[in-house]
């Protein structure tokens, strides 16, 4: 069976990581079986320093993006084949924009903020030995800090990086309007990776200014809650 290389369910999500949960959400959707393989310590064996990967059957494929074009070559997927090429171009734009910039913000909102890096350090950190839990929390802090700092989004205040997610959570909002998933009846590779990012912030149990934000929008709410509902056993969430 397809293994996923994961954190592991933390802040009542799945995994902490919306690229672990896009992968994750993907497969449900797609009907494809794996299963998760989680712990902190798979960093040191992600072929690229980052989760998630899979290993399926020895082949090895690191990156979300370049798993979903791999499972989809591999065992097909009916996500996406009624798509328009408008509704591909669309959901590409909009998929990477979740990667890349509203990534950023999740990533600013859980480790620079005060009021949520208490519980950041405690999932990540708190079961190394002493004294290796008093320091790595504050060098991983300071180099994500960094990342932040060099990606851009650090640079900008609370209250500007606030406003840059809300535009976001705002234009899911509105492509999303009524619609049952994002491009219509059925789910896309959008809705997965569309998913990933919002159950990060809706549904998971680290609250602040930026996961109430994201709960301010009704349609995105319902939205959540109706694929977790479809695609998840209840126990995948609130553990
Ligand atoms: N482009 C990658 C991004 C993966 C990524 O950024 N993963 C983060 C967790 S959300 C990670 O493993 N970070 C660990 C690190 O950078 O040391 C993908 O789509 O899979």
């Amino acid at each position: 069976m397809i293994k996923l290389y994961s954190f592991g369910t933390a802040f009542g999500v799945p995994d902490p990581s919306p690229f672990v949960m896009k992968v994750d959400a993907w497969m449900r959707m797609s009907g494809i079986e794996f299963e998760h393989v989680s712990g902190v310590g798979n960093l040191r064996k992600a072929p690229k320093g980052k989760l998630p990967f899979i290993d399926d059957a020895g082949t090895i494929v690191a990156d979300s993006h370049l798993i979903i074009n791999y499972l989809r070559k591999q065992y097909g997927s009916p996500l996406d084949e009624e798509l328009s090429s408008e509704q591909h171009a669309i959901a590409t734009l909009v998929g990477k924009s979740l990667d890349e910039y509203l990534y950023w913000c999740l990533v600013y909102g859980r480790w620079v903020r005060d009021d949520t890096w208490p519980l950041i350090k405690q999932a990540f950190f708190d079961s190394m030995p002493f004294p290796l839990r008093n320091i790595v929390p504050m060098i991983a802090r300071n180099q994500v800090k960094r990342a932040l700092y060099l990606q851009g989004l650090g640079r900008h205040s609370n209250e500007e990086i606030l406003a840059m997610a809300t535009e976001m959570f705002q234009a899911l909002s509105d492509l999303l309007d009524d619609r049952v998933y994002l491009l219509g009846e059925q789910p896309s590779t959008l809705d997965a990776t569309a998913f990933a990012f919002l159950c990060e912030f809706m549904l998971s149990d680290i609250r602040n200014p930026f996961s109430e934000r994201a709960r301010s929008f009704e349609n995105l709410v319902r939205y959540c809650e109706r694929i977790k509902d479809e695609y998840y056993a209840e126990s995948a969430f609130n553990r």
